[in-house]
C-alpha cells in the first residue's frame, strides 16, 4: 500500500525493525548514518536498498528537517556502497519515491540502488 508522505514516524515500520535488528536483513553496508542490504524483491540484478539511520519518513521528510550533517552523512553513505559493490563503471541508477503518487510504500527512507546490468529508460 502506497504511504503518506507527511504522516508521522512510524516506529514500528519494517525498515525501523532491520535497523533496530528484530528482523533479519542481509546487510551490505553500515556506517555512522546509514545500513544498506539487498532488496527482497530485486527489480535488477544489484537491487540494494540504503536507509538512513535517522527516523525520516521520506526524501521530502529528510531534506526538510534532518541537518547538513546527517544529510551529507546519508548522500556519503550511498555512493560509498556503489562504489564498494564496483558499480562507477559501468554505472548505476539511484531511486527514491516519494508517497503515494510517488509509489513508497515503506514508510521509512530509503534509497534504490540498482545496477549490474544495462538499465533501460523508465519513468512508471
Ligand atoms: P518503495 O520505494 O517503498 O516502494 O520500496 C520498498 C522496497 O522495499 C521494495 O523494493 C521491496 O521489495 C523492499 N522490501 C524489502 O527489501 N524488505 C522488506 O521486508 C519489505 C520490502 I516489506
Amino acid at each position: 500500500m502506497p504511504i503518506d508522505a507527511t504522516a508521522p514516524y512510524d516506529d514500528d515500520n519494517i525498515f525501523a525493525k532491520i535497523l533496530r535488528g528484530e528482523i533479519p536483513s542481509t546487510r551490505v553496508y553500515e556506517d555512522e548514518w546509514a545500513i544498506a542490504f539487498e532488496d527482497i524483491n530485486p527489480q535488477a540484478e544489484i537491487h540494494t536498498l540504503v536507509v538512513p539511520k535517522g527516523k525520516y519518513v521520506s526524501w521530502d521528510d529528510f531534506s526538510a528537517k534532518a541537518p547538513d550533517e546527517e544529510i551529507a552523512g546519508f548522500v556519503r553513505a550511498v555512493g560509498k556502497v556503489a562504489r564498494e559493490k564496483g558499480l562507477v563503471e559501468p554505472g548505476y541508477r539511484l531511486l527514491a519515491n516519494v508517497g503515494a503518487d510517488g509509489g513508497q510504500e515503506v514508510p521509512h527512507l530509503h534509497v534504490h540502488l540498482f545496477g549490474g546490468q544495462k538499465l533501460g529508460r523508465m519513468i512508471a
